[in-house]
């Protein structure tokens, strides 16, 4: 008995399943002048006396389901929407958000590091001293620390354990400190073991990589890209590639941006697309937190400068790099 209902259940199931189908095949997206249009249930339009309304992304066509020479068979109220997707513009909401307007450091979104990186010939410290918010900024300082001849400052903030999203819209409007042996970068890193070797070693960057929206490497250009598996050789795997923006530093500010969905990674420069990935190896798919980094370097092969030629931070002088406000957005459907 039980064994029988279960059988007729299935096949009313199977049977819905099997008219869905049918009737998806023939659902439209969109729809081509000239030819018969079909509503989302598979059916053919049919609304006299048409309208259009716009409600939360969608266009609907109403109207009322009429046949010659017949009665109406179907009331309005059963007839189905004729719907196309608005794709003129794509709807964000913004979910996080500093304009680092207030002159204090928001400690619910922010950690100020207290770090030292060794470098190949000085050493990075740093520390709450280095960063700071004030007159509608976040500033990073950079500048010749008073412990020895090779230690500097420089002031780096990160979202980790605070705020780490999956996939968005970001953007942030910084100013880039031009490269003479210091760089300021807006980064990303995940919040599991996706760079952790051997752990996050899979081929792919989709457990977690190192995201560059923007390092300040050069006096005319800068570097973006992804880092997965890792840092260690062989493991290690990067993807991205050098922006030249000739005068770059005679702008104050830039916006930097960067999209990030399961199927692509698109980085932009004050608005324009600049880079894009869409191999499946390479979009993250799990959590990452925001960073912003200042850095010094003496003998390096890849920025301009060195920090101990450097004459304005050699004198006792503070460079800075700023950032006016950073913006993520999520996608609403
Ligand atoms: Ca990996
Ligand atoms: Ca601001």
């Amino acid at each position: 008995m039980l064994k029988n209902l279960v059988l007729i259940i299935s096949i009313f199931f199977l049977a819905c399943y099997i008219e869905q189908l049918q009737a998806g095949k023939k659902a439209q997206k969109n729809f081509v002048p000239g030819t018969e249009w079909f509503d989302t249930n598979g059916k053919p339009n049919n609304a006299h006396g048409g309208g259009v309304i716009y409600h939360k992304s969608q266009y609907y066509w109403h109207g009322k389901h009429q046949i010659e020479g017949k009665s109406d068979p179907q009331s309005s109220l059963k007839s189905k929407p004729f719907i196309v997707n608005d794709s003129s513009k794509t709807k964000w909401k913004l979910t996080f958000s500093d304009e680092f307007n207030d002159n204090k450091i928001d400690t619910c979104k922010w950690t100020v590091e207290n770090t030292i990186k060794k470098r190949i010939d000085v050493t990075l410290y740093a520390d709450s001293n280095q960063v700071e918010e004030k007159d509608g900024n976040m500033f990073i300082y950079y500048r010749k620390s008073n412990i020895s001849d090779t230690a500097y400052n420089a002031g780096r903030f990160n979202s980790k354990g605070k705020y780490a999203p999956t996939y968005g819209f970001l953007e942030c409007r910084m100013h880039v400190i031009k490269p003479n042996g210091h760089q300021t970068a807006f980064w990303m890193m995940p919040e599991g073991i996706g760079m952790k070797a051997p752990d996050g070693v899979d081929g792919t960057a989709n457990d977690g990589a190192e995201i560059d929206i923007v390092e300040g490497t050069k006096a005319h250009a800068y570097s973006l890209g992804i880092h997965w598996d890792g840092y260690a050789k062989p493991a290690h795997k990067s993807n991205g590639r050098l922006v030249k923006v000739p005068n770059m530093h005679d702008t104050e500010y830039h916006i930097y941006g960067f999209e990030w969905t399961p199927r692509y990674l698109i980085f932009y420069f004050d608005g324009k697309v600049v880079a894009s990935m869409t191999d499946p190896k390479l979009i993250p798919h799990v959590a990452h937190f925001l960073y912003f980094s200042g850095s010094c370097f003496g003998k390096n092969d890849w920025l301009d400068g060195d920090i101990r030629k450097n004459e304005f931070i050699q004198s006792g002088n503070t460079d800075k790099a700023y950032i006016d406000y950073v913006r993520v957005y999520q996608k609403l459907n």
